[in-house]
């Protein structure tokens, strides 16, 4: 009889693991997986026998976060590969950010993109800073840099730019403008991995840039993240900040936070980057591939970001133009019928959300362009490893959704 009632205990504990992992399956969930499933972004993982030696050292050193040897290791060789003075890095890109703010001391109001991952915004919100939106170029889908001016006010102290998708922002037009009004300049770089600008590094403009390495990203370290700074002054305070405000075993001399990566992400990363050519490679071939297969389609927009030969093909965006028998929407849920599962970045727009809906630079008046896009994009699967036949699969769904 007890043995019986443990079974049925078992049983009954496996039921519930059961429908735990359905809810945590989310949204995904929901829809029964016809096909096999494409996602927006898979992560790029190299073979995990190579990861094994990596793993096997910090088993050995027993040093596992607090700056050891591959975090430094990864510092360094992220200084070369991406052609930047001082790399320091962290556990996450929203970290980061907020890290770079104060790192630079800023306060008041800071002039951003609403066209981006709400972390842009949010991090400005933990340092008690006001965000201001400003609508963006239509073209980029950058900060235009032409409206920037209109919204500095004597309280403004920095800009805080996105390189959305990896395109650049208009990196001089903005300097100048920091210039002329004493301002600082942060990029939020977490789209931009490897992007050059001019020969050389689009992460060596502005006062800070700042990566993201989360799992979605060109290169990964499952989560990360860096600061790219200019001076080994600022570099030291950026990693005095990121480590409680520490200089030494028993001083702290401000109120830092724990921004650190850890050994096992920082090993990883090194081992990442001996693939990024590949990868940078593979990812070139499937823009090449939409760009071949989706030009000329009446109302979807490529845009030009898409044809860069600077761009790291981080994301692929489209734009549904009403000019298209259905709207974005609807396509959105063509594809997932279809197991595809796009996203819609970056809709709603940042200053949509209950946290920033109600200051006056949020009104859609002042965003127009902005919200345009914000309705109409539509960013389409792209990663490393993704076959022709599972590109043709979204090719054809939007081609049979233009015959509509
Ligand atoms: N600034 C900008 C401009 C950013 O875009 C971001 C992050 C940040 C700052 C902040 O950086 P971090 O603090 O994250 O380092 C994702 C990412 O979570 C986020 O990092 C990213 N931007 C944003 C644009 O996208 P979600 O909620 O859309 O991700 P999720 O989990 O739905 O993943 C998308 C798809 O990727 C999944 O459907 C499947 C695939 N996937 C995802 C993960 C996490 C995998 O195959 N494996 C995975 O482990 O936000």
């Amino acid at each position: 009889m007890v043995r019986y009632l443990q079974l049925a205990y078992i049983g009954l504990q496996i039921y519930a693991l059961e429908v735990k992992n359905k809810v945590n399956l989310g949204w995904h969930n929901e829809i029964k997986m016809k096909k096999k499933p494409i996602y927006v972004t898979q992560p790029y993982l190299p073979d995990l026998n190579l990861f094994y030696p990596y793993l096997e050292a910090i088993w050995k050193s027993k040093n596992i976060t607090n700056g050891g040897v591959f975090h430094q290791k990864l510092e360094a060789s992220l200084c070369e590969y991406l052609g930047v003075q001082h790399v320091s890095l962290f556990c996450n890109g929203t970290i980061a950010l907020m890290v770079a703010l104060q790192a630079l001391g800023i306060s008041g109001e800071v002039i951003t993109s609403p066209y981006s991952f709400v972390a842009t915004t949010n991090s400005l919100l933990w340092n008690g800073i006001t965000p201001v939106f400003c609508d963006i170029d239509p073209i980029s889908m950058n900060i235009d840099p032409f409206k920037i001016e209109k919204a500095v006010t004597n309280k403004t102290s920095a800009i805080l730019p996105v390189h959305c998708y990896g395109t650049p922002c208009n990196v001089e037009e903005i300097q100048k403008i920091a210039e002329n009004h004493g301002l600082k300049v942060i990029y939020d770089a977490a789209h931009a991995f490897g992007v050059e600008f001019k020969g050389q590094s689009l992460l060596n403009y502005g006062d800070l840039s700042v990566l993201s390495f989360h799992a979605t990203k060109v290169f990964n370290t499952f989560e990360g993240g860096a600061i790219i700074s200019h001076s080994l002054e600022m570099k030291k305070r950026i990693d005095q900040l990121k480590n409680f405000g520490f200089v030494d075993e028993l001083t702290v001399v401000e109120s830092g936070i724990n921004g650190k990566m850890s050994e096992v992400n920082a090993a990883f990363g090194l081992l990442q980057l001996k693939s990024m050519q590949e990868v940078a490679s593979q990812r070139k071939m499937v823009s090449d591939f939409y760009n071949f297969n989706l030009e000329g389609i009446n109302g979807i927009e490529l845009p030009a970001g898409n044809y860069s030969s600077a761009s790291n093909h981080s994301y692929y965006p489209i734009i549904v133009k009403s000019l298209f028998p259905v709207g974005r929407d609807k396509l959105y849920e063509l594809l997932q019928e279809q197991s595809i599962f796009s996203r819609r970045y970056f809709h709603p727009l940042i200053s949509d959300f209950p946290m920033y809906k109600n200051l006056s630079s949020s009104t859609p008046k002042n965003l127009p362009v902005a919200k345009q896009i914000s309705d109409q994009v539509l960013c389409l699967p792209i990663y490393p490893g993704l076959e022709n036949k599972d590109l043709q699969r979204i090719i054809d769904v939007i081609k049979k959704a233009s015959l509509l």
